[in-house]
C-alpha cells in the first residue's frame, strides 16, 4: 500500500510532501498522548513536538485518527516525532461531553459516516437526526445501518423503513445482523477501495463485532450488552483505523453516551430539507418558526402537512446548536483576552526587570 491507497489526495501529496525532508503517514490510532502511524508499509509509534503542544489553541491543532501527518524518525525508527498535520479533507467533530463547551475530534479525512443503531432497543429517530445533522454539517456522506436484525420481527423493520425512507431518499439504508453472512456481504460490497468509513453510534450496537466480521478475525474486543436494558458497556475505548482486504478503511469509535453539537445549522437544514424549503416562504427572513405570524412552517404544521415530531426535533437541534455556538464563541473570546492579559503582564515585567 502507498499513501494514495491510504486515501491521501494527490494534490496534497504534490504540494506538501515532495522534498519536505519528512516521512508521511496516516494516524491509525490515538492513545492518550501517543499516536500510531502507518505509511502503508510500516507502523510507527509517534508523539507530537513540544512546539505543536505549546502553540496549540484548540483540539483541532492536535492530530486525530485518520489524519495524514509528517514526521521524523528517531532511535532506529522506534520513535516518530510528528511535526505537521496535512490539510484535512473533512473533519468530524462534536461537542465534548460534560459542561465544557469545546469541540472533540472524532476523526479526520472521512468519506462516509456509518451511523449504526441496533434494532433491540436503540432505534431512535431523534438521535438519528442528530447524527445525520452532524455528518451533513461536515460534508461527510452518511450511510445508515440497523444492526441486530436477527432480534427484530420483519414487520418492525418494515415499520422503521417506512418512517425514514421518504425523508432520506438519497441515503443508503441497510439492515443487517452480525450473525447473518448474506447481510454482512451486502455491507462489504458497499465499501470502496481508498475510501474511509467511520462507524458512529451508541455503545453496544455492534460496531466492533461488525469490524471483526469485516476483517475475518476477532482481533478487537467486544462485550455483551447489559441484561436489564440492552445497553452496551463502553467496551471500545480508543479510535482505530483498520485497512480492509478490499482496500477500504474503516474507523471504529467508542460508543457515544450523548451526542451534542456546536454550530451545525447547515447540517440541520440539510437533514430537515422539507422544513428548510418551507422556510423560504416565511414572511420574515429572520423567522424563528416558533411564534411568528406568516410563518410557512407553522402553517404547514397546522394543516397537517408537516410531521410534528420532526418539527419539534428540528427546533430543538437548532436551539441547541445555536446555544452552544454562542457559548463557544464567548469562551474563545475570554480565552483570547486571558492570553492577551498574560502576555501584557509578561511584557510589563520584562520592561521593568529586563530579560525574564
Ligand atoms: N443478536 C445480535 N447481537 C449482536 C449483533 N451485533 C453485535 N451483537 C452483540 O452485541 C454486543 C455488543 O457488541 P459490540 O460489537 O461490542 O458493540 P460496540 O458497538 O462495539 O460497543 P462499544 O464498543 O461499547 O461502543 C456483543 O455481545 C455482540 O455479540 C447482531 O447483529 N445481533
Ligand atoms: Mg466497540
Ligand atoms: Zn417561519
Amino acid at each position: 500500500m502507498n499513501l494514495i491507497d491510504l486515501g491521501l489526495h494527490s494534490t496534497i501529496l504534490e504540494d506538501n510532501i515532495k522534498n519536505s525532508g519528512f516521512a508521511t503517514g496516516r494516524i491509525i490510532s490515538v492513545n492518550k498522548e501517543s499516536y500510531n502511524i502507518s505509511d502503508g508499509k510500516n507502523e510507527y509509534f509517534g508523539r507530537i513536538t513540544g512546539n505543536m503542544m505549546y502553540s496549540s489553541e484548540s483540539p483541532e491543532d492536535y492530530p486525530t485518527v485518520g489524519d495524514f501527518v509528517q514526521f521524523q524518525n528517531f532511535e532506529n525508527d522506534t520513535l516518530a516525532i510528528i511535526h505537521k498535520i496535512l490539510p484535512r479533507k473533512t473533519l468530524l467533530k462534536r461537542k465534548s461531553s460534560g459542561k465544557n463547551v469545546e469541540f472533540q475530534l472524532i476523526a479526520a479525512n472521512i468519506d462516509f459516516a456509518i451511523i449504526i443503531q441496533s434494532l433491540d432497543n436503540d432505534f431512535n429517530i431523534n438521535r438519528l437526526e442528530r447524527y445525520l445533522s452532524m455528518s451533513f454539517e461536515f460534508n461527510i456522506e452518511p450511510i445508515i445501518l440497523f444492526s441486530k436484525s436477527d432480534l427484530a420481527a420483519d414487520y418492525k423493520i418494515e415499520e422503521i423503513l417506512n418512517k425514514i425512507r421518504d425523508n432520506y431518499k438519497n441515503i443508503e439504508i441497510l439492515f443487517f445482523s452480525n450473525f447473518d453472512e448474506d447481510s454482512l456481504a451486502k455491507i462489504e460490497q458497499k465499501l470502496q477501495p481508498r475510501k474511509t468509513y467511520c462507524m458512529i453510534g451508541s455503545s453496544g450496537v455492534g460496531k466492533t463485532t461488525l469490524l471483526n466480521n469485516l476483517i475475518g478475525s476477532n482481533e478487537f474486543k467486544t462485550n455483551d450488552v447489559r441484561k436489564g436494558d440492552n445497553r452496551g458497556k463502553h467496551t471500545t475505548t480508543n479510535r482505530q483505523l483498520v485497512e480492509l482486504k478490499n482496500g477500504s478503511m474503516i474507523i471504529d469509535t467508542p460508543g457515544m453516551r450523548e451526542l451534542a453539537n456546536i454550530s451545525i445549522s447547515e447540517g440541520i437544514e440539510k437533514t430537515f430539507d422539507e422544513i428548510t424549503e418551507l422556510a423560504e416562504n416565511c414572511k420574515y427572513t429572520d423567522c424563528t418558526h416558533t411564534v411568528e405570524k406568516g410563518c410557512a412552517i407553522l402553517e404547514a404544521l397546522e394543516n397537517g402537512d408537516l410531521d410534528k415530531k420532526r418539527y419539534s426535533n428540528f427546533i430543538k437541534l437548532k436551539k441547541e446548536s445555536d446555544y452552544y455556538e454562542r457559548s463557544y464563541l464567548e469562551k474563545r473570546k475570554k480565552d483570547k483576552e486571558f492570553g492577551k492579559m498574560v502576555k501584557s503582564i509578561l511584557k510589563d515585567k520584562k520592561d521593568k526587570y529586563g530579560k525574564l
